[in-house]
């Protein structure tokens, strides 16, 4: 099992850096974008300067996006479903919607099944023995006898999405976001209407977010929320809007597009199940068929981007007789997400892992269950540039980290990589832009690239399973390596296999006499990948990257014809260097621009132009009714998530596992609605939740500008200007538990403690939450026990170990502490 840094969010910008200057309004909610991410707030700046943008930040802290923001609302950690929610409420209620959009572009008019339903807290089909939801059938549309979803234009049935969403945050009310947030009501309404103003097709609002959103047992829904909102306002596809997830690591993205997650292939492909032995039948539930008439429903053809993946990884042996190597990929019992696999550590099942580029000693929740975990492998790889914790973890560091290495039997293997400024290649920025760089120094010593040693390991398991075979060698000893130097790929080889080429003289389909690419040529389009194993792209969507005309990505020309960003000829974007998603949904049904000023798409009679590139079909004429949201089979948004979330159809406002009240306002007296139903949670880790009897104040976790993660530490300049680990208090609980500025403190969880010098701050207030009055703990997470900073405790001493119920992500922003003086 290898365990390359997982990624701790998921998501895309819709829209990209540039597009944040023509927004009128932004929300940053869950992020803190001028600290986290400062390169990219330039963009907010400029906005703000030449657009007049309104900047609204939602946060329990005043950071350092808040302090250049026009209105800070300070809210409590893990309840903004309900301050998003009571926004939806607010905007359905005083008609602050684009109609125009909504009717045409989303599901509002969809008729949903008659046995779906939502009670005290849960929805039709949950177990109470299964926790969670393992029939999720009622969550879809009622379907027609022609094969299509009902629907009623008029909106007035009262099974219609539209209905049922009203009714459905009609209990989203600014009383409840007062009550559960602790955000009074004339700050909610503040927000409500700068966001309501951008409602109307000449005012575009955006919203940046990003861990303080997604590292929650609700993550998921949360983005879904907001994303509601961004289709109410008919934010989606124009410039200027979007829902726009500020991603962390240079590369995160990259490392999502090319399916580096455990239930993943390249391309949002998905892995089959153990059930999945089908061939036929797995392609079937991924190639989803158009809901409604004229609907292109593009994941028609996974098959064509399937093959042409499998054609890739096995070449010859891929054949339309074995179903094209269907039998070598793995089929998933469970999800491997990182929860997961240190659980298996954790009961002994797994014998050796491989952390590539990951501190997880560092980042992971619950650092006693990690380092049990660690202790009982067999052998532990690190490939890292530097000495972290992970290495180290079997070595006593004073009060910081307690072992005994006499009891820890783990074999370690440290392989000194080079890091990015040491290679070159691709780096996929938030903004979905594949952008080349180039090699900048010579790395140290025996550092070797990650390149190199992967394929070291590759080729000596190969050599041995073809000396030795084995229980099944094939998907081994048969994987294409085609490389000059077998033992050290090249980045330029690999960004052309990702891209893909001809393996014949490919035709047009609709004209035999057209060639379309000759034998062993580039592909310029996933539209050319075909499912007859005449194709190969490692990752469709990268398809476009590195054509006949060469490297796409190194592109570097910033001409940008409208003044509004659209620079196509810099680097590349997937899909198709489009650069701002369902852009169809900017032009009204007839294909007219709703705001001509923001143009990035229009009809002109006979093809969809730019300033982009149309993410649609180029040739549709408007008058047949296809919709801008291609992937879906309705060809518009959900509000309606049918079947896709793990804990329901609509985001419903669970509390953290760890909370501060002991129940769930919105459900108080339903014990099984207090947190998300459906969440990675393992039994013996909610015995080590903490009640907020014994651990009354709530902590979150965060960046500073100064560090980037647990590895800055070790350069001279960062660990010199933030040289400590500090804890961020408020001035009211600073006074509660006495102590003053620059004193030490003790901060417990039920699974822990550190000891840090107090900030005490005007910055974090107290919050009244159901008329009881609330302390937030603020915890930077640079900290630990190498490098050449001051040596501190890690934080995630104190973190739980539980998950977002469709991603994983664990709970790291709000959990419970104690805070005494030291
Ligand atoms: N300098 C620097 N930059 C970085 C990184 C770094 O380590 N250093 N890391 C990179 C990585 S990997 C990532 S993922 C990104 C992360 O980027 P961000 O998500 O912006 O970073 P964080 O500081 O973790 O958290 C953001 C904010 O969420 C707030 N917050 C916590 N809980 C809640 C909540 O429930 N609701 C709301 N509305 N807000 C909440 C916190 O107070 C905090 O201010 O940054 C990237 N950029
Ligand atoms: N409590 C709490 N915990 C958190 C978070 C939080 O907000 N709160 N944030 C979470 C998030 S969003 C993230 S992304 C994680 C971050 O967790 P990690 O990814 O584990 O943290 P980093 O310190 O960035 O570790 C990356 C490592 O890669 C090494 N490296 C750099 N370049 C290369 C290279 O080219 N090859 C190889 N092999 N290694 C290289 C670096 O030296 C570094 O040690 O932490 C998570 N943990
Ligand atoms: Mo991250």
């Amino acid at each position: 099992m290898a365990g390359l840094a997982p990624t701790f969010g998921r998501g895309a910008m819709t829209n990209h850096w540039v597009d944040i200057k023509n927004a009128d309004v932004i929300l940053v909610m869950g992020g803190n974008a001028a600290e986290a991410h400062p390169c990219g707030f330039k963009w907010v700046t400029e906005a703000k300067a030449h657009n007049k943008a309104r900047l609204i930040v939602v946060d329990p802290r005043f950071t350092r996006t808040a302090s250049v923001a026009d209105f800070h609302v300070p809210t409590r950690t893990g309840t903004d479903i309900v301050f998003l929610g009571a926004i939806i409420n607010y905007l359905l209620v005083n008609d602050k919607i684009q109609h125009e959009y909504v009717r045409n572009y989303t599901d509002m008019p969809f008729i949903v099944r008659d046995d779906f339903a939502f009670k005290d807290g849960l929805f039709s089909g949950y177990s109470e023995k299964a926790g969670g939801y393992p029939d999720k059938s009622t969550w879809d549309y009622e379907m027609g006898s022609d094969g299509y979803a009902k629907i009623d234009p008029t909106l007035q049935d009262p099974r219609c999405v539209y209905q049922l969403m009203k009714t459905h945050y009609s209990r989203y009310t600014p009383e409840m976001v007062e009550r559960i947030c602790g955000v009074p009501s004339d700050k909610f309404h503040k927000v409500a209407e700068a966001l309501a103003s951008t409602a109307t097709p000449d005012r575009a609002g955006t919203i940046l977010y990003a861990l303080g959103w997604t590292h929650h047992s609700t993550g998921a829904q949360t983005i879904r929320t907001g994303a509601m909102i961004q289709l109410l306002l008919g934010n989606m596809g124009i410039a200027g809007g979007g829902m726009n997830a500020l991603r962390g690591h240079s590369n995160i993205q990259g490392l999502t597009d090319l399916g580096l997650m455990s239930n993943l292939l390249p391309g949002y492909m998905t892995l089959p199940n153990e059930k999945e032995q089908d061939f036929d039948a797995y392609i079937a539930t991924r190639a989803t068929k158009p809901l409604r008439p004229n609907q292109l429903s593009y994941w028609k053809n996974y098959r064509s981007f399937h093959v042409s993946l499998m054609k890739t990884w096995w070449g010859d042996a891929a054949t339309a007789e074995n179903n094209w190597a269907f039998d070598y990929l793995p089929k998933l019992d469970k999800p491997y997400d990182l929860l997961q696999a240190i659980e298996l550590m954790h009961q002994g099942k797994m014998n050796g892992y491989i952390a590539q580029g990951f501190n997880m000693l560092a980042s992971a929740p619950n650092k006693q269950k990690v380092t049990e975990a660690l202790s009982k492998l067999k052998w532990l790889v690190v490939m890292d540039p530097l000495a972290v914790e992970t290495a180290e973890f079997w070595k006593p560091h004073g009060e910081f980290h307690e072992v005994d290495p006499a009891k820890i039997q783990t074999e370690v293997f440290r392989l000194p990589t080079t890091c990015f400024a040491e290679e070159r290649g691709s780096l996929v920025s938030s903004a979905r832009w594949l952008q080349w760089h180039w090699q900048g120094s010579e790395p140290p010593g025996q550092a070797r690239s990650d390149l190199d040693i992967m394929s070291g390991i590759f080729l000596r398991m190969r050599t041995m399973y073809k000396r030795d075979g084995g229980k099944f060698p094939d998907p081994i000893v048969n994987l294409t390596w085609n490389y000059a130097n077998s033992e050290s790929p090249t980045p330029e080889e690999l960004a052309k296999e990702f891209n893909g080429k001809a393996l014949v003289d490919l035709y047009d389909p609709k004209d035999a006499t057209k060639l379309l690419a000759k034998k062993g040529e580039q592909l310029s389009s996933f539209s050319m990948l075909r499912d007859d194993g005449s194709t190969t792209s490692g990752c469709w969507i990268f398809c476009g990257a590195w054509t006949q005309a060469g490297n796409q990505m190194g592109r570097r020309d910033n001409t940008d014809p409208t003044g509004i960003g659209q620079t196509l000829n810099w680097a590349w974007a997937w899909p198709l260097n489009r650069r701002v998603l369902y852009n169809r949904a900017s032009c009204d049904v007839k294909g007219k621009p709703f705001d001509p000023k923001r143009k990035l798409i229009a009809w002109n009679g006979t093809t969809w132009n730019g300033p982009d590139i149309p993410d649609f079909k180029a040739d549709e004429p408007p008058e047949n009714g296809m919709g801008p949201f291609i992937m879906l089979g309705e060809g518009v948004a959900r509000f309606f998530a049918r079947g896709a979330m793990a804990e329901g159809p609509f985001p419903e406002h669970y509390e953290p596992f760890e909370n501060p009240l002991g129940y769930n306002p919105m459900h108080p007296k339903n014990p099984l609605a207090t947190s998300n139903p459906a969440a990675r949670v393992f039994p013996q880790d909610r015995a080590q939740f903490g009640k907020h009897e014994d651990f009354p104040h709530i902590a979150t976790s965060y960046r500073l500008t100064e560090h980037f993660h647990y590895w800055t530490k070790h350069a001279k300049l960062n660990a010199i200007v933030q040289p400590e680990q500090f804890v961020e208090i408020g001035e009211e609980l600073a006074k509660e538990v006495g102590v003053v500025a620059g004193e030490r403190v003790r901060v417990s969880s039920k699974r822990g403690h550190i000891i840090a010098k107090a900030v005490v701050t005007k910055r974090i207030k107290s919050l009244m939450i159901e008329g009881k009055k609330m302390h937030t703990v603020g915890l930077p997470i640079h900290w630990g026990f190498t490098g050449l900073a001051k040596p501190g405790y890690l934080i995630n001493t104190l973190t739980p170990s539980v998950g977002d119920a469709n991603s994983q992500t664990p709970e790291f922003k709000s959990f419970l502490v104690k805070v005494e003086k030291a």
